[in-house]
């Protein structure tokens, strides 16, 4: 990391590039910003944050050009061919959170990594909440929204007693050196494959979590997970699902199980949903193997307040339940929250399709669902994906339609649940303005 007499490029210039213009800085290491997309105001407002620093936009190939090394933003692909052609000719590439993993090699900080293609956000801060229950001072950063290094910065380099890290597979490709006391991959199903070959290419990438010495804490139920098992190394399984004894967490009907002895009822647990039950044994595992008290952990679990727009029950009005999933951004994600609930469900899905298979969700569509309601750019093509299933599909051209039509449909007893399987960008500002669009239109609906 010592690249003092070394040209820097930053490539992408949101929240991580700028956090590592900032290092840079603080360390006396000069460094350039690039940006695709660097308009006049932006350049601006980076120009008065970083006084006099080199900005440069349109061809990274002419960017690169004279540079050592090359810090890149998780949006921006590690393969683009002039960054291959950069690594080829003997540059360095790197990106924050492996610039943190040295400077927390030689330290008694704790870093617990979370990655996953659902769950994410979940486990991270259910961990960060176990973690500080336990009289941990603890940092939750990373993908979930804080850069890690604008963290670092923020604690000036004094050590924490655990980091508590969400990392994306985007984030992975650049983290080699990652050496976490505990990490887990919740799961692997279809996302980004725009931006990867297949599912297991992003399955690799995902696997650089496991990088270093620690404990594994492995999914028993994902076949992806199962697979990257490493020897050699401690692992701690948990799974939905009965596991021979002797064998990590898993649930019974009523409760939390370890081998055989029963831990905490399910009814204590503040989520909803099988799924939601997975990421606490994921969690737990995490903190145990990080050295935390399992009674602490296990009567902290039970306050932990979830978060928005993931499974949330918003209302219930004539007996129907409305429950705002708008995180709910890929297949995998919308088949666990169907399966994790009674039925039947009246569908509001659809959006940015990310180039996804939408058949996984014929059967729990075809067992659980009322009907389905489709919305946005992708909406076609999983009406495509439904066909033959034998439950209504309609189109809606808003979301707030979409509420009303689905209102209509659903009998009392019903839930109206919104999880699109898709990103929302092509109607939406993020998925968190789904979420408030939604929550709106079903408060308009219950008037
Ligand atoms: N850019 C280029 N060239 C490109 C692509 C992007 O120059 O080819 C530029 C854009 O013009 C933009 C900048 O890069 O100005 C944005 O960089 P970025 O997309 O890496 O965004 P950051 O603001 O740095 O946010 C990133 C994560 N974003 C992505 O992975 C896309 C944030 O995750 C994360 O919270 C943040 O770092 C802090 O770690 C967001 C996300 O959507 C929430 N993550 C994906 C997900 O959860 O599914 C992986
Ligand atoms: P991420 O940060 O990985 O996107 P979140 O914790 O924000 O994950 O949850 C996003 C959505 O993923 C939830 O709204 C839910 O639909 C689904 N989900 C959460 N946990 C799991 C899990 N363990 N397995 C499958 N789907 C899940």
């Amino acid at each position: 990391m010592n690249w003092h007499n070394k040209k820097i490029l930053v490539a992408g210039l949101g929240g991580t590039g700028q956090s590592l213009l900032a290092w840079c800085r603080a360390n006396g290491m000069d460094a350039a910003g690039y940006d695709a997309k660097l308009n006049d105001d932006t350049a601006a407002a980076l120009r008065a944050r970083f006084d006099g620093v080199e900005l440069l936009s349109g061809s990274l190939r002419d960017a690169l050009a004279g540079r050592d090394v090359l810090l890149i933003s998780p949006g921006i692909s590690r393969r683009l061919p002039e960054i291959t052609e950069f690594e080829r000719i003997g540059g360095t590439v790197s990106g924050d959170v492996d610039i943190l993993a040295h400077l927390l090699r030689d330290r008694s900080d704790r870093i617990i990594a979370i990655t996953g293609s659902n769950g994410k956000t979940t486990v991270t801060s259910l961990v960060g909440h176990l973690c500080r229950a336990c009289g941990c001072d603890t940092v939750v950063a990373g993908n979930i929204g804080t850069p890690v290094l604008d963290a670092w910065l923020a604690r000036g380099g004094k050590s924490a007693d655990v980091w508590v890290l969400e990392l994306s597979s985007f984030q992975l490709e650049t983290t080699p050196h990652l050496n976490a006391a505990a990490a887990v991959c919740l799961n692997v199903s279809e996302d980004h494959l725009d931006r990867y070959d297949d599912l297991l290419d992003y399955a690799r990438a995902k696997d650089a979590v496991f990088n270093g010495t620690g404990v594994q804490v492995l999914n028993a139920d994902d076949a992806f997970c199962r697979a990257m098992k490493r020897a050699e190394r401690e692992v701690r399984w948990f799974s939905l699902h009965p596991l021979a004894d002797g064998y990590g967490l898993s649930i019974d009907k009523t409760h939390l199980m370890h081998r055989g002895g029963a831990l905490l009822a399910r009814e204590r647990i503040p989520l909803q949903g099988e799924h939601n039950a997975a990421n606490v044994l994921a969690a737990l595992a995490l903190c145990e193997a990080a050295g935390l008290p399992r009674k602490q952990l296990l009567e902290a679990v039970k306050n932990f307040a979830g978060l928005p727009h993931r499974v949330q029950k918003i209302a219930e009005k004539r007996g129907i339940t409305f429950i705002d999933d708008s995180k709910g951004t890929n297949v995998g994600a919308t088949v666990a929250a169907m399966a994790g609930l009674p039925e039947k469900i009246v569908l509001i899905a659809g959006g940015q399709g990310k180039g996804q298979d939408f058949r996984p969700l014929r059967d729990v569509v075809r067992d659980k669902a009322r009907a389905v309601l489709l919305m946005g750019a992708d909406a076609q093509k999983i009406a495509d994906d439904l066909s033959g299933c034998g439950v209504p599909v309609h189109f809606c051209a808003t979301l707030p339609d979409a509420v009303a039509q689905a209102a209509g449909l659903a009998q009392a007893g019903d839930t109206v649940l919104l999880s699109p399987a898709c990103a929302s960008l092509d109607m939406f500002r993020s998925y968190v303005h789904r979420g408030e669009v939604f929550a709106q239109a079903v408060a308009d609906w219950c008037v």
